[in-house]
């Protein structure tokens, strides 16, 4: 079979970029990877936007086909190369597939840029020019976006919104270590996009040095973020696909941010 046309345009620990690209490499696809540099607003660019008109990464182009939305895309993908099947075996757990994909875009990862903004972005934004920043934020479409930008750059890991996410992320575990009681994976003994959907969010935490707060609270989620990152698509080790010298800065700026969750 040639190898399909396949282009990834994605900005690295972006949990829904990522979800696909782990997507990909599950199902051993070449792909190219661009990088959109949303720290520079790369992904409101004219070129992008035509893309994706939210201005989102991920965004997929497989042949003629431009794709939006990560969970919208996997299924996609398992779809149109199903080779390596991503989704449960049966209709009932494929039900309970999507209710973790639905969980995660409608309650995770709404919640999730009041973690990682902080860490990933406020730190560049941080060193430039006052009315540069105004000019990226006023940039923003959605207005509701724009001001919780305004408060985390102004607040960091302090705001309210992080410590929403932070809970949100405990009882997140508590959700997922009541499925993993009796099972490997979130829907049996498949590895599915659910697992894959959540995948991303428990790197990001372990890359900020943050893995603290799913190891301490549940030890069945601690077993299960192990047994996924050593799968051996992502051999050898989901690290290994992360630039080693922005893991060391996203360590550093998360060691940071931890102190300041932890002094509460
Ligand atoms: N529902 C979308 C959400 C995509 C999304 O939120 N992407 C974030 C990165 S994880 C983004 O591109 N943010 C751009 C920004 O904050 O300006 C999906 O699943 O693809």
């Amino acid at each position: 079979m040639v190898d399909p046309d396949i282009t990834l345009y994605n900005y690295p620990l972006s949990p829904c970029g990522e979800k696909v690209r782990f997507a990909l490499m599950e199902k051993g696809l070449p792909f190219r990877l661009v990088d959109i540099d949303l720290s520079r607003k790369a992904n409101l660019a004219p070129d992008y936007l035509r893309l994706n008109p939210k201005g989102f990464v991920p965004t997929l182009v497989v042949g003629n086909d431009v794709l939006n939305e990560s969970t919208v895309i996997n299924e996609y993908l398992d779809e149109v190369f199903p080779d390596v099947p991503l989704k449960a075996a049966t209709p009932g757990a494929r039900a309970e597939m999507r209710l973790w994909t639905k969980l995660v875009d409608e309650t995770v990862h709404p919640a999730w840029p009041a973690i990682a903004w902080p860490i990933l972005v406020r730190p560049s934004w941080l060193e430039q020019p006052a009315e540069t920043v105004a000019a990226m934020l006023d940039k923003l479409p959605d207005p509701a976006r724009r001001e919780r930008q305004r408060r985390m750059l102004r607040d960091g890991v302090a705001s309210p919104d992080s410590r929403a996410a932070l809970s949100m992320v405990e009882g997140l575990c508590d959700q997922m270590a009541e499925a993993l009681a009796d099972r490997p994976w979130l829907t049996g003994d498949r590895f599915t996009l659910a697992d894959l959907a959540l995948l991303p969010y428990f790197f990001a935490l372990d890359a900020f040095g943050m893995r603290a707060v799913f190891d301490r609270r549940q030890s069945l989620v601690r077993d299960w973020y192990d047994r996924a990152a050593a799968r051996p698509a992502y051999r050898p080790g989901l690290r290994s696909h992360f630039a080693a010298d922005r893991l060391a800065t996203v360590a550093r700026l998360g060691a940071e941010a931890w102190a300041i969750i932890e002094a509460g």
